[in-house]
């Protein structure tokens, strides 16, 4: 039986502050993190802060000037208990805020008279134009109130109410001398798309599912509200289908370099989903065909044409595979793995990959696509496929996710002007395995270097010329791991151009602004150090000195 979700919020910091904490391009021990937290002295003069700072920007924020709060030990949380998505929400905020303070922030019904200084989430209050996901926040000296139309939008909230106080407060140590104050002011917040994708490649290098919630907690402090997991390609398949156990058997057991791979078992699976539901962010499978395939090619004889398995594979080449487009089995065995997935998996969305699939023939490839999308839209999914499929005919909801390097795709604005929608991940902005300069230890550079303002500085909606606005439905930022086999790598890659991508999918365009982004960011580092997530110290970027940990 594997433990709740709601349990483990804070399991995988504890995790990382008994072991080894990477800081930068340094690495740090616990003992040396615990010095990096209380070095307060008790006398500190208390200084108000502005509110502000947040990452993403908000849609409006209003700091009222020389108004600030302080949580006590006497705050608690207020919300409307026999609402279970509410208390989801007070439960996920208490574990933030017990630790660090030591305070027991106990959490009580909104009809209980206001003690001083609560901090109430309700349901009542907000303003209709935020929207299912948006919120409103007000910090005043009496009290925090965040108010939203849902529970979802009382999260995001949450997120921002987090990054309204010092980054200590993500201590997983007691910090007895720290001043918990918050600027006060008036926040009104909504995303400006619906759709804000991380990406993770599990296959080239396999990750826990432990490995992919600690990731879910670094996302979702952004608002990030999917992420996409890349389930099989020719290093590896990493999810268990039932009457197909060989995938797992022998295409999970190896990954890029020759290591030892790994698969999710389905009880795993839906711990990640689970997970990733209370955070508010949904799991996207990718099972990536016609091509990227050769994990599966090995498992199973029977997928090739002729008839023989390749044997598994560990380099980095792409192109190579296919399956085999003429044979009934081939059909069975989407069928089977997509009735599964759909199965396992709550979200509107199953991507079926469809890139770079030089080993088939066009021809058979505009047979292949509809055919898959049929599939998937059969056992209830919308599919999503990587823009190579704007060669076929889709269907009118199938998205594509454009991962070009060009502001050119005539394909892509055909199949725009026939009402496909679009999620914009350029890799030339958004592909996280490419590094930020020709120093850096991991990452491809085939897509060229991308530095943190090159991440930031982009506009999803004219990215592509002639593309319609109204089609573009969100932002992705993949992390493709032939050159990372560890989390601390990937999340090296990740921070901070992942919050950029975040930014871009939730702030208006109107907040857009490289010398705000860069002074915002530069407050998140020392979260990260709090958080236990390894980030790139990037020279772009003036971080506050390391000791200043209020
Ligand atoms: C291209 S982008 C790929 C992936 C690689 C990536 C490396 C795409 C849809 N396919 O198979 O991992 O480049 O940067």
């Amino acid at each position: 039986m594997l433990r709740s979700p709601f349990s483990r919020v804070r399991r995988s910091r504890v995790f990382m502050a008994a072991g080894v904490i990477t800081l930068g391009a340094a690495v740090l021990t616990s003992s040396a993190q615990s010095s990096l937290a209380d070095t307060t002295p008790a006398s500190t003069p208390v200084t108000i802060p502005v509110m502000g700072n947040i990452v993403p920007e908000p849609a409006v924020v209003q700091p009222a000037a020389g108004v600030s709060y302080t949580l006590t030990a006497g705050t608690v949380i207020r919300t409307d208990l026999s609402a279970s998505e509410n208390v989801a929400d007070a439960n996920q905020l208490a574990l933030i805020l017990r630790p660090s303070t030591g305070f027991a922030v106990p959490i009580v019904d909104a009809s209980a008279p206001a003690p001083a200084g609560s901090i109430d989430l309700l349901l009542t209050g907000a303003p209709s134009h935020v929207g299912a996901e948006g919120y409103q926040l007000d910090v005043t000296a009496s009290g925090v109130v965040i108010s939203a139309l849902t529970a979802e939008g009382l999260f995001h909230g949450i997120e921002t109410l987090r990054q309204l106080l010092p980054a200590s407060i993500e201590s997983p140590m007691f910090l007895p001398r720290q001043h918990w104050i918050i600027g006060g002011g008036h926040i009104v917040d909504y995303p400006r798309y619906s759709y804000r994708g991380a990406m993770l490649d599990v296959s080239r290098h396999f990750m826990s599912y432990q490995d992919v919630e600690h990731y879910i907690d670094a996302i979702s402090l952004y608002k990030i509200n999917y992420l996409h997991l890349h389930l099989s390609d020719d290093q590896g398949w990493r999810i268990a289908i039932n009457g197909w156990p060989n995938l797992t058997k022998v295409g999970g057991s190896t990954e890029v370099g020759g290591g030892a791979g790994g698969y999710y078992t389905q009880a795993e699976y839906r711990d990640i989903v689970a997970y990733a539901q209370a955070h508010y962010v949904t799991i996207v499978p990718e099972i990536d065909m016609p091509g990227h395939i050769n994990a599966a090619l090995a498992s199973y004889p029977q997928l090739n044409c002729d008839g023989v398995s390749p044997p598994l594979y560990t380099g980095t080449n792409v192109g190579f595979s296919s399956l085999c487009l003429s044979k009934q089995v081939t059909y069975n065995f989407i069928t089977d793995v997509m009735g599964q997935l759909a199965a396992l998996t709550p979200g509107p969305y199953i991507h079926f990959g469809g890139d770079e699939a030089s080993s088939t023939t066009a021809a058979e490839y505009k047979q292949f696509v509809p055919r898959v999308q049929q599939i998937i839209n059969s056992v209830g999914k919308t599919a999503i496929g990587w823009h190579d499929i704007t060669a076929a005919t889709l269907s009118p909801t199938t998205i594509a996710e454009y991962w070009g390097t060009t502001h050119i795709d005539p394909a892509v604005v055909a199949a725009t002007k026939k009402g496909t929608k679009l999620i914009m991940a350029p890799a030339t902005r958004a592909y996280l395995d490419q590094k930020y300069t020709p120093a850096t230890t991991y990452g491809q550079d085939w897509a060229g270097d991308i530095s943190v303002e090159k991440a930031y500085d982009w506009d999803p909606a004219s990215f592509i010329n002639g593309v319609a606005p109204s089609a573009v439905l969100g932002v992705e930022a993949p992390v493709w791991t032939e050159t990372m086999s560890t989390l601390v790598q990937v999340e090296y890659m990740a921070f901070p151009r992942l919050p950029a991508i975040a930014e871009l999918g939730w702030s208006p365009e109107s907040t857009h602004s490289w010398t705000g982004f860069s002074q915002r960011i530069a407050a998140q580092g020392l979260r990260w150090q709090f958080m236990g997530i390894n980030y790139y110290a990037s020279p772009e970027i003036a971080w506050p000195a390391p000791a200043a940990t209020s």
